[in-house]
């Protein structure tokens, strides 16, 4: 009894010198992750003992046809969604984390590399921590030649968003966890080769995207990454906007709001569960990115530059508000959705748009499109409401996004869900890290067929 309590002691003090000396020379963040997973594991472990055969309450047949809204039916840490206040990264708001992350020299906005450490944390970095992720990824951000090859021979026609899924899918050739599942790993270390995996993905990103639109877009040989530039320097740079001090501000602010937005959206879910059959985080993602390209989910915010555009063209420049009513009316009557307005959870206006708005504010007051989507956030709302069917009749992350690109000069509509799909790799990754160290098992659902389900009720009034 006296021997082992003294083993014990001496195995703590062993552990606090170790963390010591760690946390002296900068902590990485696997170093971090390393300590935050079993004391998490311990956490999860008494939640289930304690509620785990706890109700949330009935679910009603109209949950199994209508898409799931609102049934309990996942767990991530990362960021929660509340209908009226919007996303919170880790129980940060927006606002918080603009305050809080560490900046680059000289500028304002977060990095996004503070917003992925606090995801996979809980834990606001030092601005060393952050640097350090920035040179981490810089040096992991070269893509195999045969992936370069692959995006050079896809057609210009083929969309962005699919050169872009096609790209990352094939990163899985060179898979730590793949090539470590082969050789027999223990269930226990597999967050270790998914965390370089993930690692990896985010890094690949800029150069998968850069090299996509230069290609489609004809805009000349892509530059080499600098590693001592942070991630959305490098990957403005990789576009060509890498002298435009605040394109760059705005990528930094861009892939922070876009990186995650609970567990159960459609990129967010995708990724999670093509995870959970022990999928790599390269095919996690790609399949993640699939449903990304969806014109209802990331694809938006394509459409909504498309939609303001011809808006423009039927009813010219500096419309007046009817002209745009009648537009406004004449897409919900042709049988359309007005693209970057409702939500399947939010019931208010997005924060992730607000954040984009003052961002306007501050930098393009005068743009004439920033205008126009002004105008039109005054006049949509009211009519969704009139319409009758939308339970949420506020703008959501995707009407603002396009406007800031076009500023800007990224004009090229098609290449905005890409941008959408590098920020999403943040929250996707953080999630499938903590899956693995949880051991997260197999997603299984039930389905029932329409006579199960009258079968069922048969008899029953209620
Ligand atoms: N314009 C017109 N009709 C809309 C609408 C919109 N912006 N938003 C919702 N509706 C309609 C729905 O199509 C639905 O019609 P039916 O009953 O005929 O099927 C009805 O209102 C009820 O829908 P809801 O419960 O309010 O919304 P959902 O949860 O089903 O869908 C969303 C949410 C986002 C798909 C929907 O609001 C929409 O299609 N918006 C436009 C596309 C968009 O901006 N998507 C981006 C969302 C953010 C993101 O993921 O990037």
């Amino acid at each position: 009894m006296f021997r082992s309590a003294l083993h014990q002691s001496r195995r703590a003090a062993a552990r606090s010198a170790r963390f010591a000396s760690t946390s002296a020379k900068q902590q990485t963040l696997k170093e971090r992750l390393s300590e935050l997973i079993p004391v998490e594991m311990e956490n999860v472990k008494a939640a289930r003992a304690e509620h785990g055969k706890k109700s949330f309450g009935p679910v009603v047949v109209d949950q199994l046809y209508g898409g799931m809204r609102g049934l309990p039916a996942l767990i991530w840490e990362g960021s929660v969604l509340d209908a009226e206040e919007g996303i919170r990264f880790r129980g940060k708001t927006i606002p918080e984390c603009q305050e809080l992350l560490p900046k680059a020299p000289g500028g304002q906005e977060p990095l996004p590399e503070g917003l992925f450490w606090l995801l996979v944390t809980g834990e606001v970095p030092t601005q060393e921590q952050v640097t350090a992720l920035s040179k981490d990824w810089a040096a992991r951000a070269a893509i195999p030649e045969f992936v370069q090859e692959l995006i050079d021979r896809c057609p210009p026609t083929l969309h962005p968003m699919s050169q872009f899924s096609l790209a990352v899918t094939a990163l899985n050739h060179d898979s730590a966890f793949a090539k470590a599942y082969q050789e027999g790993i223990s269930k226990k270390d597999y967050w270790g080769p998914t965390f370089e995996d993930s690692m990896d993905l985010i890094a690949k990103l800029p150069n998968i995207a850069g090299r996509i639109y230069r290609n489609v877009y004809g805009q000349g040989k892509l530059p080499a990454i600098n590693p001592d530039k942070d991630y959305s320097w490098n990957l403005a740079n990789l576009l060509g906007f890498g002298e435009s001090q605040e394109f760059v501000e705005l990528m930094r602010l861009y892939i922070t709001i876009h990186s995650d937005h609970e567990g159960g959206n459609v990129s967010a879910h995708t990724g999670k569960l093509v995870g959970s059959a022990l999928s790599d985080p390269f095919l996690s993602f790609g399949a993640s990115l699939n449903g990304l390209a969806g014109p209802l989910h990331g694809l938006a915010n394509q459409e909504v530059l498309i939609w303001l555009r011809k808006m423009q063209s039927k009813i010219g420049e500096n419309a007046s508000d009817e002209a745009v009513k009648e537009y406004v009316w004449s897409t919900l009557k042709g049988g359309q959705v007005v693209p970057g307005y409702g939500h399947a959870v939010l019931r208010k206006t997005d924060p992730r748009y607000m954040a984009q708005r003052e961002f306007a504010l501050k930098h393009l007051p005068e743009d004439p499109l920033f205008k126009l989507v002004g105008q039109v956030y005054n006049i949509v709302p009211e009519i969704l409401l009139a319409a009758g069917k939308a339970k949420n009749p506020w703008p959501n992350v995707d009407a603002h996004s396009g406007v800031l690109l076009t500023h800007y000069g990224l004009t090229q509509m098609q290449f905005y869900t890409v941008l959408f799909g590098v920020s999403r790799a943040f929250g996707v990754a953080a999630q499938l890290i903590w899956d693995r160290a949880l051991g997260a098992p197999l997603e299984r659902p039930k389905s029932y067929s329409t006579n199960a389900i009258k079968q069922m009720f048969k008899d029953k009034t209620a």
